[in-house]
């Protein structure tokens, strides 16, 4: 959790198209340039660095950068996002990362891994599988990193959940936010556990980014929860971002 850099993209006007699971209506576009300079802001207020990319309008769902690669000191991999409308975003990203790293590799198929599904913390690299992330696409990710000494291990993401980190997140070495249902599945053993207040779901998507806890505002009681523990608090905007299944983690990528 502790980076010196990170990238992001501003939403473009496509942003109207990004994928949702349930309708809640169109982000407006606006709101959400607000919302997302205050992310970086945020970012940039911990001494990062921070490479904000132009809106890609052939890609609704581009501001979620955090899908289309992983990155780990030793080397950036592009993913294989899970959904045809998101796929050509690996490609893209892949010069971009160049310019940061010597070593770029890439999941080749023929399975899929979304960035959203992938926890990495101090011990191992966690992967839900999910509507977007299969088997496969884990196997070729575990093949990869083997090399730099990473263990991949497989879990599982809630039916009904878009991606494994939309309900969890690193916090420190050793603890993890993360909703009840997730963590009933037994998939944390090990780790401290702090689990967000009842109702307060959508929450969970969280990061800590250096000395800052980012998370989406209008969550008070996982809010005090987390300050209480000792965290430096930061709440963002999040509603249009929301509106398409996205919250913290998805907005960046960090290294
Ligand atoms: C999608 O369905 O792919 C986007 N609307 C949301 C992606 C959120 N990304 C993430 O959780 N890492």
């Amino acid at each position: 959790y502790t980076f010196t850099h990170a990238i992001t993209r501003k939403p473009g006007s496509s942003i109207t198209d990004g994928l949702r699971a349930v309708d809640t209506g169109s982000p407006s576009l606006q709101i959400f340039l607000q919302h997302h300079a205050e992310y970086v802001a945020a970012l940039k207020s911990t001494g990062a660095c921070v490479t904000e990319l132009e809106a890609h309008e052939d890609f609704p769902d581009s501001v979620f950068v955090e899908d289309a690669a992983l990155c780990l000191p030793e080397g950036a991999i592009a993913m294989r996002p899970g959904t045809p409308s998101r796929l050509g975003e690996a490609a893209e990203m892949k010069p971009i990362l160049k310019e940061f790293y010597g070593r770029v590799l890439s999941i080749e198929g023929p399975g899929f891994i979304d960035g959203g599904d992938i926890l990495t913390t101090e011990r191992e690299i966690l992967v839900g599988t999910s509507a977007r992330t299969d088997c496969r696409g884990i196997e070729e990710l575990r093949d990869l990193v083997k090399t730099w000494g990473y263990s991949v291990r497989e879990v599982k993401t809630p039916k009904g959940v878009l991606h494994f980190k939309t309900d969890c997140s690193l916090l420190d070495e050793e603890t993890i936010l993360s909703t009840k249902r997730l963590d009933a599945s037994g998939c944390f053993e090990g780790y401290r556990i702090l689990h967000t207040a009842e109702g307060e779901e959508a929450c969970a998507n969280a990061i800590r980014f250096n000395d800052l806890v980012l998370m989406p505002d209008g969550f008070p009681k996982t809010a005090k929860l987390l300050e209480d523990a000792g965290y430096n608090l930061r709440q963002i905007g999040n509603s249009e971002a929301a509106k398409l299944d996205g919250g913290m983690s998805c907005l960046s990528l960090r290294f």
